[in-house]
């Protein structure tokens, strides 16, 4: 039997893991056995850790995003499909394009024995959709913003996410207003968060004949390596310990001063997630834009006095700044603790994106 592949792109932050954690749990409970595959440029991966709490298999490509390290991808595929999976959902790298070309016309052409492909599924924060649909650059470098654009250009279907801070009518103008700067795409609207609309989005990527109908044929690879390489990409992974600790007010503690720092230095946060494993217990926060986004999940147990931290940040400044603000912050944070190491901490900037096919015609 043939793997479904379904593919679950969008910008940095737009909720890509909330959904597909989401969805996870509605084809689980409609009877699939489902695998997950998440994409990164470095590993220690906060989307890895949380995704794995919703059951089933995940598989991390790691290194390089599924474009540029294709074989790694179809290596993942494979490997869920030895696990017995019947339908994988797969997350590129949030600064990702050009993925019609790149993934999804390579897939068709070279692997349709083995894999079902569906719809290519983008996902976009609602406000940062209306910035863009203003003309605006949504606090980013207009290069990150352009990745943005094309990526709504690109796509089979639109996915407004996290409805459930909006009014409906400002949704249903927000739609509109999508449907008609994005034609060539299925426009429809969920909460990740709540799982609203999940599993009609589900039924209709089921129902739907389209699969990269189109490429973007006008998409400039300057403008695309100049909106990644304006990022600088940090991850770690860190042992922290303190008896008693608050270790949700830690988390918080740490992401306000980190949050502060970026808003007054105006260094643009594309996505700041910070995960802390007390045990078997997550607390997840995250950061995606000025300090007013922060959010924490989950709840402290207590009485855990050793926890691990992953922390992956993507903020628009040096890989070196970035760390040198991680660091700082997390000495200051850390100040009431008994210690802490810093096992793996990994700080780049993208190089430029060199997939390992792009085709010019669809298949
Ligand atoms: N209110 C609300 N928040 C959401 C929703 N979906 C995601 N979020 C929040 O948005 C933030 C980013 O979510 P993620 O799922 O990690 O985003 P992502 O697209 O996977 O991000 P990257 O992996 O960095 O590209 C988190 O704080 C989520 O809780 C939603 O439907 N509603
Ligand atoms: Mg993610």
């Amino acid at each position: 039997m043939k793997t479904r592949v379904l593919i679950i792109g969008g910008f940095l932050g737009a909720g890509k893991t909330t959904t597909i954690w989401s969805a996870a749990k509605a084809l689980s409970q409609a009877g699939h056995k489902v695998g997950i595959i998440t994409n990164d440029q470095a590993s220690e991966l906060v989307d890895t850790r949380f995704l794995e709490t919703a059951g089933g298999k995940t598989a991390e490509v790691s290194g390089s995003c599924f474009c540029c390290n294709f074989p790694g991808f179809i290596d993942a595929i494979s490997s869920m499909k030895e696990a017995g999976i019947d339908i994988v959902l797969s997350e590129p790298v949030g600064s990702c394009t050009d993925l019609s070309a790149t993934i999804v016309q390579p897939l068709k052409d070279q692997y349709s024995e083995q894999v079902s492909l569906g719809p290519l599924s983008v996902l976009a924060d609602a406000a940062r959709l209306k910035d863009i649909l203003n003309g605006e650059t949504s606090g980013l470098h207009p290069s990150a913003a352009y990745i943005i654009r094309k990526q709504m250009e690109e796509t089979d279907f639109l996915v407004i996410n996290k409805i459930d801070l909006y009014p409906e009518e400002e949704i249903a103008e927000l739609k509109k207003r999508a449907e008609e700067a994005f034609p060539l795409a299925t426009v429809i609207a969920v909460s990740g968060l709540y799982g609203t609309g999940i599993s009609e989005w589900m039924q209709a990527l089921e129902h739907s004949e389209k699969c990269g109908t189109h490429l973007l044929t006008d998409i400039d690879y300057d403008v695309y390596a100049e909106g990644e390489a304006v990022l600088g990409w940090l991850n770690a992974t860190v042992q922290l310990h303190g008896k008693d600790c608050d270790w949700k007010a830690f988390l918080e503690d740490l992401l306000d001063r980190l949050s502060r720092r970026f808003d007054e230095r105006k260094q643009a946060v594309g996505h700041l997630k910070i995960l802390i494993s007390e045990n078997k217990n997550l607390l997840v926060g995250n950061v995606v834009g000025d300090r007013s986004t922060l959010k924490v999940r989950g709840e402290a147990k207590g009485g855990v006095s050793d926890v691990e931290m992953t922390v992956n940040a993507r903020v628009q400044m040096s890989p070196a700044e970035l760390e040198e603000a991680v660091r700082e912050e997390l000495e200051k944070s850390a100040a009431s603790l008994d210690s802490y190491e810093i096992d793996v901490l990994k700080c780049l900037q993208p190089g430029r994106p060199n997939p390992t096919h792009r085709y010019d015609t669809v298949i």
